[in-house]
């Protein structure tokens, strides 16, 4: 398989340059108008399968890059138009950009509110580690108890602030639950979070990692019922990496889908990102797995607010997960929330994705890695 991503100022430009890069097998994974800049840009994920005999499936924003060379031009022009205005609609629709811009604002009036709540309430000298943790997102209840370890083990005064934020990214690695080591034999995982926190990405990206480069059987199974895009999306990864995919929307489905993969080494069940008015939604779930043995991972994005996220992880607690995933960190530029989360709920991190790139935009969330994106906002 090969996944490659295209920029260009138009998805007819994208879709002449797919056919003539990657040939008609192309299919297109996802559509994105990129924001900013005067001119609109566009960002197109294709992929390719390298093995002759994979059907692809039709065309559309998830669809093969169709030959049109016997087309008119003007036509082909057209539905490069009409591609276009989807991708417009189904982002006004969202709303995402103007949502990311509300949530970055919401971050910065929490932090001042921190700072002010410190102002009324402290008269003690803070050093500049206390406030560069604040203002990476941190709440000023953890940060003040950070420091107060810190200052246990190193010295207060201002010369030392290099050293203060190395002891206070050691005290986060050591706080972090280890994860399980490497599990051998059977995994099955299952993957619950907020809508379009990036689950069926996240399972794209694991069930390449898995059956390409560790050469396990892995089967994919959707409960996600709710909407037919939905199951087409996994079965699309599905068809590019030649994964079965079972499609359960109730328990007894689910059982049948458990049975068809008991030869399977690895199977990875994605789940529908609802409203969080649907309360019944995670008992419907709850109820849909029931006693099976899954792994459960939780779904986070710091893209959120702190207060989204933390929301989202007592929420979900009902789904007894047992780790945690961020995604979405190429998207954010403060990551001290993550710890709020993390040091609330006390579970591991296991992977943090950062980018929509399947399969390459994921990594093991060492508790090494986490600490450094917490406290220095970077990964390495
Ligand atoms: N920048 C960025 N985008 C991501 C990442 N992971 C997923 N996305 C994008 O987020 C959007 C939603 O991803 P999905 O995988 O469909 O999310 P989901 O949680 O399955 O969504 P629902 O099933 O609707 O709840 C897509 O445009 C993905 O490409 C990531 O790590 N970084
Ligand atoms: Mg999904």
């Amino acid at each position: 398989m090969q996944i490659k991503r295209y920029e260009a100022n138009s998805i007819q430009d994208a879709l002449t340059r797919i056919r003539a890069d990657m040939g008609e097998d192309a299919v297109i994974l996802s559509t994105k108008r990129l924001s900013g800049g005067r001119q609109p840009l566009f960002e197109i994920s294709a992929a390719r399968d390298d093995r002759d005999n994979v059907a692809s499936p039709g065309r559309g924003t998830s669809g093969k890059v169709e030959r049109k060379g016997d087309q008119p031009e003007g036509v082909e022009r057209l539905a490069g138009r009409i591609e276009e205005l989807t991708v417009l609609v189904r982002e006004v629709r969202e709303g995402a950009a103007v949502r990311r811009e509300l949530t970055e604002l919401k971050n910065t009036v929490n932090t001042l509110f921190d700072l002010l709540d410190l102002r009324d309430r402290e008269k003690e000298n803070h050093s500049g580690v206390f406030y560069h943790l604040i203002s990476n997102g941190i709440s000023s209840e953890r940060a003040r108890r950070l420091m107060s370890l810190v200052r246990k083990v190193t010295p207060v005064g201002r010369g030392e602030e290099a050293e203060q934020l190395d002891a206070v990214e050691e005290l986060i690695r050591t706080s972090m639950k280890p994860l399980p080591g490497e599990v051998k034999g059977k995994r099955t995982l299952a993957f619950v979070g907020p809508t379009g926190v990036g689950k069926t990405t996240t399972i794209a990206k694991l069930a390449a990692r898995y059956a390409l480069a560790e050469k396990r059987s892995v089967g994919l199974i959707t409960t996600d019922t709710y909407r037919i895009a939905a199951v087409e999306q996994l079965k699309v990864y599905g068809k590019i990496m030649g994964l079965p995919v079972e499609v359960a929307g109730d328990g007894v489905a689910f059982r049948d889908a458990l049975k068809k993969f008991s030869d399977r080494e690895t199977i990875l069940i994605d789940t529908p990102g609802r409203s969080r008015k649907d309360g019944n939604h995670l008992l419907k779930l709850k109820g849909i797995i029931r006693d099976a043995p899954v792994e459960m991972h939780l779904l986070l994005s710091p893209t959120a607010s702190r207060e989204h996220m933390l929301d989202a992880a007592e929420r979900f607690g009902i789904m007894d997960y047992g780790s945690i995933i961020f995604t979405k960190i190429d998207e954010c530029t403060r990551f001290g929330p993550i710890y709020d989360v993390v040091d609330q709920v006390g579970k591991p991190v296991s992977y943090l994705t950062n980018g929509q790139n399947v399969p390459q935009d994921i990594e093991v969330a060492e508790p090494g890695k986490i600490a450094k994106l917490i406290v220095r906002n970077r990964l390495n």
